[in-house]
Formats: structure tokens, C-alpha cells, sequence
């Protein structure tokens, strides 16, 4: 029926819709036999392999925009991964990914061959009873890899082959398109949908809310910041005016010199567990780095002795619960506050949340698909994951509650004022999706509102000694996923190998963003951490079919 209706609608015009499609699909053609999986975090490979894939993410953002009757959102970036590679985030409505049920029809319009698209197509259209004579609309950003350019354009093109209206913002940050989505959804509500918008509305709420932190120094006011050479640092020098010099910032890897990603961003620095090249920083100077499309951040220091300092995902949802949970209890507010991780979640930050902190822990699948949800299901809840993708959502009934506290008159100066933090705390808040900026600047705040050094909130707790491996040569890529995780024998394998080592913990998994396997192992001090590591990937390569040499002992 909905077919019949775009065909006869699109007759007026000369050609119908799928015929149009057929048109510029042949301008963006499928390599035969290629398949592509939509990953964690959507699909991603190599640059060269993804014009077609665009094209008809683009088709696909079109019919999600009809099926929804709101705008949809479509950011080219590959985030942390290497310039060569590139990639496509779709997002939803309110500003979240994309629904998961809709991960299928993706899978299927990536894979069609070339003739079996407009069946595709027509499957979508079918299952989900979309009425082809809806308007649409979607919006579309990119980042910094100079394959962005061409790849938006097919996502373009994708999008007005089915009539649909692509409103192009160009380069942005991945969290700041998800922003734009969520504005033009909700008629402006969560402010306004364009770039200066969110600068405004981020600068505001945090100007409002360091005035609750007495005097600042200088020293306070400043950061270090490394930019990934991505797009994170070109948004952060056009927020800079709106701050007002109440945050002032060095920036470091601004893209003006070296290759994005490389050596530097937020994903080198939680893995190597090292700084970033391309920064100076002295002892004891706060630093952070974004990665390749700003939506993860991670801090970091060096002491007096030289040693490096990592504070991480958990340690920004530790700090930014326990501020919460302070604020809550000051404002007499009984409102259920939550952290959700993942099972890369440090050993030791669990624990502080659970035992020292009375907070309820979830831990939910990697993806910030799995988190995010999770974290709808309490009043406040704070999701991260290790590293450093994370924020905090709030019903709309804590919300509601927050606000109507704030503007009441019969309470007393302590809870008038927490409430005053909590509401400009939500406004300063990027609630879509995890976001390097927003991060950034609540921590800030925070930091200033509770008088804390980088080095006492690093402090909070200990975190066990951890490593992280991610080894090309230790799998066959295009087989990744199965292969890493059903060879008989693994997991009995892991399981006798942690149990050599004291509070240790171990897990390996396909990366969905990545041609990898990822190993995690944690013990009570670095050595044991390092060897564990060592041995499962052995073990992995040697019960999974690893390919190459042998992955050799770390250090
Ligand atoms: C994406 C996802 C994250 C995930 C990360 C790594 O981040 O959004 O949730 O943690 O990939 O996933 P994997 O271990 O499967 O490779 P980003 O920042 O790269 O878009």
C-alpha cells in the first residue's frame, strides 16, 4: 500500500522514487561480494570501502525520518580509529542512537547487491508500513579525515534520492549533531539546533555554575587540553569566546600539523596508558584528550616523580555521582542515582561505588547503545565507560522535581542552593550521548565547586593495575567475532589463567569498531596485569586460530 503511494506521488514528478534511487545508486555502486557488519558503534572500515554504504545510510536516515515523522541525524567519523578508516553513526530522534531494531534494515540495505537494493528497500518500507508520502528530514555532520567530504556527499545524495530534505552542517563533533537532532525535535526546547546554540547554551550553564566555586585562581581556570588533531579542537576554539575566559585552555594536537588520532586522543592515552605526544605538560598540571570526534574524554597527570596518572571513565563517573549524590542529599531530593559500566570498568571503582558510595552499579554490554538504555531506567543515571565515553541522563519526572525545587520559596538557603546547582548541572549536561566538551567543562565545574585537586580526585581510590591488548595479528580479522569467542576450550583456558594471578580478572571480545580482538586483564599489580594479558592473547591465538607471530610478552 505505502509502495503503491510513492510510486503514484512520485509519478507527478516523472520519475518514481525507486527509480531515482536506482539512478544514484548506480553513481554510488556496491563492490559485489562485499559484506560489511554493523558494529558497535555502526559500520566502519576502511574509507575506500564505504561510498555505497553512505549512499544508503542516507536512504535509510530518509525512511527512519518518515517512519518517525521527526529529523534524523547521520555523522561520517570513525572516531578513534586511523585517518584512513572512516565511518557512520545514525542517530534518533531525542538525540540517541538509533534504535536497535533498525540495526537489522541497515545490515540489509549495506549488503544488497547492487540489484536487490530497491527489494531492500521495499522490505524496510513493508515491515515497518511507512507512509512514502511523509515529508522527511536529516541532518547530516562529518569530522576532520579528508574522506568525510566525499562520504557526506553520498549520504546527501542518499537522502534526496528518496525526496527527503538534508539540512548539511558540515564538520562537526559527533555529540554536537546529536545536540542539533534533539533541539529541532523537541521544537527548541533543549536549545537551539545550530552550532552557536549549543556554544551558548554549554558556555551559560557553566559560567552560572562556577559561580557557586569561590575564588577560582588562575591555575583552577586553566586546562590542557589535546585535541586528537580531530575535529574536538576546532569546536573548542570556536566555544572559546563564549566561555568568557572563566575556563582558559592550551590546546595541544589542533590538527594543524600532525595526523588525527595518531599518537595522541583520548583512546592512545586509556590503552597505552601513557600521555599523548605533542603536549607539554609539567608536574602536576591538569590535562585531558578528546578523541577523533570528541565524544570521549580522559584525564590525566604527571607527579613530581615523572609518574603518569590516568583518571579515566570510572574516575569521571565517580566524581561527577559522588558530586551528584552530595547535591541530592543537600536538597533533600530522594531521587534513585545510578552508574552504568562495562566489564572494562576498573575492579576497584566498582567496589568504591558499591561499597563506600551506596550507589547501584550496572554493568551492561560495551556500546553506549547498551548504557544509554540502561541508564533510562533510574531518576539520575551515570553512565561511562572506561574509556571515557559516558554522560548523565535525568528523567523528565527528576527533572520536573529539580526544577520545581529550585523556584520554590519556602526553602531553606542550603537546599535553594543545591537545587540552583543541580538545574544548571542538567543544563550544562549534553544528555544525548556521551560528549568530550560537556564532559570536559562539568568536570571543571566540579573540580571548582568541591575546592579538588586532579591529584585528590585521583585519590578517591586505587585502581587495580590493568592492560588492554588489541592485536591484529593475533586473529583472523574477517572472522572476528566467532572466532574469538566459541573456539572450545577459551574461556576454561582464561579461567585457569586468572586464577594464577591474585584479584585478577580477564575477558577477551571482538572489538565492533575494529579489526581486533581486545584482551582485558586486571590483577593486583602491573607485572601480574601485563603477564595475564600476555597469556590469554596467547591463548587466544593459539585456541582462535591467530594469525602471524606469536604476540609477545608486554615490556
Ligand atoms: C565506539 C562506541 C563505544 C565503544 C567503542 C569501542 O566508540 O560508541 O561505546 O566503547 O566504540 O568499541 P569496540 O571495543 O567494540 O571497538 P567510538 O568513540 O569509537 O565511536
Amino acid at each position: 500500500m505505502s509502495v503503491i503511494r510513492a510510486k503514484l506521488r512520485s509519478r507527478e514528478t516523472g520519475m518514481t522514487q525507486f527509480e531515482k534511487v536506482s539512478h544514484f545508486s548506480g553513481l554510488h555502486p556496491k563492490p559485489a561480494g562485499l559484506v560489511l557488519q554493523y558494529g558497535t558503534a555502526g559500520f566502519r572500515t576502511n574509507a575506500k570501502q564505504l561510498d555505497h554504504i553512505m549512499f544508503r545510510m542516507g536512504l535509510l536516515a530518509a525512511l527512519r525520518s518518515k517512519n518517525t515523522k521527526a529529523t534524523i541525524g547521520v555523522m561520517v567519523t570513525a572516531s578513534h580509529n586511523p585517518e584512513e578508516d572512516n565511518g557512520v553513526k545514525l542517530v534518533d530522534p531525542m538525540g540517541e542512537m538509533v534504535t536497535q531494531a533498525w540495526e537489522e534494515y541497515a545490515t540489509l540495505l549495506a549488503n544488497a547487491e547492487q540489484e536487490g537494493l530497491i527489494m531492500a528497500l521495499q522490505e524496510v518500507i513493508e515491515r515497518e508500513a511507512i507512509n512514502m508520502g511523509q515529508e522527511a528530514s536529516v541532518f547530516i555532520g562529518k569530522d576532520t579525515r579528508p574522506s568525510s567530504e566525499s562520504l557526506s556527499q553520498a549520504v546527501l545524495d542518499g537522502v534526496s534520492a528518496l525526496g527527503a530534505h538534508g539540512h548539511d552542517y558540515g564538520l562537526l563533533t559527533t555529540p554536537q549533531l546529536h545536540f542539533m537532532v534533539c533541539c529541532k525535535n523537541t521544537e527548541g526546547r533543549y536549545g537551539n539546533a545550530s552550532e552557536d546554540g549549543y556554544y551558548k547554551k554549554l558556555a551559560q550553564a557553566f559560567i552560572q555554575l562556577t559561580k557557586h566555586a569561590r575564588n577560582r585562581t588562575d591555575d583552577q581556570k586553566h586546562l590542557l587540553v589535546d585535541g586528537a588533531n580531530g575535529i574536538g579542537a576546532l569546536a573548542l576554539r570556536k566555544m572559546e569566546a563564549f566561555l568568557q575566559k572563566e575556563f582558559q585552555f592550551s590546546l595541544f594536537n589542533d590538527g594543524s600539523q600532525g595526523k588525527l588520532n595518531f599518537l595522541c586522543g583520548a583512546d592512545y592515552v586509556k590503552v597505552q596508558q601513557r600521555p599523548p605526544q605533542g603536549v607539554e605538560m609539567n608536574a602536576g598540571e591538569r590535562c585531558c584528550s578528546f578523541d577523533g570526534d570528541a565524544d570521549r574524554i580522559v584525564y590525566y597527570f604527571n607527579d613530581s616523580a615523572g609518574r603518569f596518572h590516568l583518571l579515566d571513565g570510572d574516575k569521571i563517573a565517580t566524581l561527577i555521582s559522588t558530586y551528584l549524590k552530595e547535591l541530592l542529599t543537600q536538597a533533600g531530593l530522594d531521587l534513585q542515582i545510578a552508574v552504568v559500566q562495562t566489564a572494562y570498568a576498573n575492579g576497584s571503582s566498582t567496589r568504591y561505588l558499591e561499597d563506600t558510595m551506596k550507589v547501584a552499579v550496572r554493568c551492561v554490554k560495551t556500546g553506549v547503545k547498551h548504557l544509554h538504555h540502561a541508564a533510562q531506567e533510574f531518576d539520575i543515571g551515570v553512565y561511562f565507560e572506561a574509556n571515557g565515553h559516558g554522560t548523565v541522563l535525568f528523567s523528565k519526572a527528576a527533572e520536573e522535581r529539580i526544577q520545581r525545587l529550585a523556584t520554590d520559596p519556602n526553602i531553606n538557603d542550603e537546599k535553594k542552593n543545591a537545587a540552583c546547582l543541580l538545574e544548571n548541572t542538567i543544563n550544562l549536561i549534553n544528555q544525548t550521548v556521551g560528549d568530550a566538551i560537556s564532559d570536559m567543562l562539568l568536570i571543571e565545574a566540579v573540580l571548582a565547586i568541591r575546592g579538588l585537586t586532579v591529584q585528590q580526585w585521583n585519590a578517591i581510590y586505587t585502581d587495580l593495575p590493568n592492560r588492554q591488548v588489541a592485536d591484529r595479528r593475533v586473529i583472523d580479522t574477517t572472522d572476528a567475532e566467532r572466532r574469538a569467542t566459541s573456539p572450545l576450550g577459551l574461556q576454561e583456558a582464561i579461567d585457569a589463567l586468572v586464577k594464577k594471578y591474585q584479584m585478577s580478572r580477564a575477558f577477551v571480545r571482538p572489538s565492533g569498531t575494529e579489526d581486533v580482538v581486545r584482551v582485558y586483564a586486571e590483577a593486583d599489580s602491573q607485572e601480574s596485569a601485563d603477564a595475564l594479558a600476555h597469556e590469554v592473547s596467547v591463548a587466544v591465538y593459539k585456541l582462535a586460530g591467530g594469525v602471524g607471530p606469536e604476540p609477545e610478552p608486554l615490556h
